[in-house]
């Protein structure tokens, strides 16, 4: 197993749509592993593809108290959503910015797991975020981008600040 390394916004690959995964083999299971490794490490509860540096459409999440209750979903859809929630969301691609997002409160989704068998999940709460938080990293797009102009721009500023240019 290895700590992959995470992406960090304003990295443009960050913005790439993630593709479909088609088969599943070991090279797949390995990388799936070494998402979960980078993901508890870092102390998030979800990690997508994207993140780091895998464009397929693949996330882990891991929302349990206990901290071992994994969940790997490929190729996921939401199906149905319903409620609103707006919680407090940060995003290890994203450092030292937190702010709330309007998102669904419950989500029906299906996918497909690691042995390419069909699932699906029904979820509220911190999963149901984190499972919209994961997707929208598939589409290439961030939590920052649900928020007003004036607090991306902030948020921006303060990264470049703190990631000067080399
Ligand atoms: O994708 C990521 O950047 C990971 C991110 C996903 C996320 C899940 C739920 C809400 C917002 C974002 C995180 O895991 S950061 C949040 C986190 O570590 C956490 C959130 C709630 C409870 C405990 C930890
Ligand atoms: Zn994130």
């Amino acid at each position: 197993m290895a700590l992959l390394p995470i992406l960090k916004y304003p990295d443009p690959r960050l913005r790439i749509k993630a593709q479909p995964v088609t088969h599943v083999d070991d090279a797949l299971r390995r990388s799936v592993e070494d998402m979960y490794e980078t993901m508890y490490a870092s102390k998030g509860v979800g990690l997508a593809g994207t993140q780091v540096n895998i464009h397929l459409r693949i996330f882990t999440m891991d929302v349990s108290a206990s901290g071992n209750e994994r969940i790997c979903v490929l190729n996921p859809e939401i199906l149905h959503q319903e409620g609103v929630l707006y919680e407090s969301e940060g995003c290890l691609s994203v450092l030292n910015a937190y702010d709330k997002v309007k998102r669904a409160q419950k989500v029906h989704m299906r996918g497909m797991d690691l042995d390419g068998k069909p699932i699906e999940l029904k979820a509220e709460g911190l999963m149901a975020v984190c499972i919209q938080h994961e997707v929208d990293h598939l589409n290439g797009m961030l939590f920052i981008d649900h928020l007003s102009r004036l607090k991306q721009d902030r948020i921006r500023k303060k990264t470049e600040k703190n990631q000067p240019r080399d």
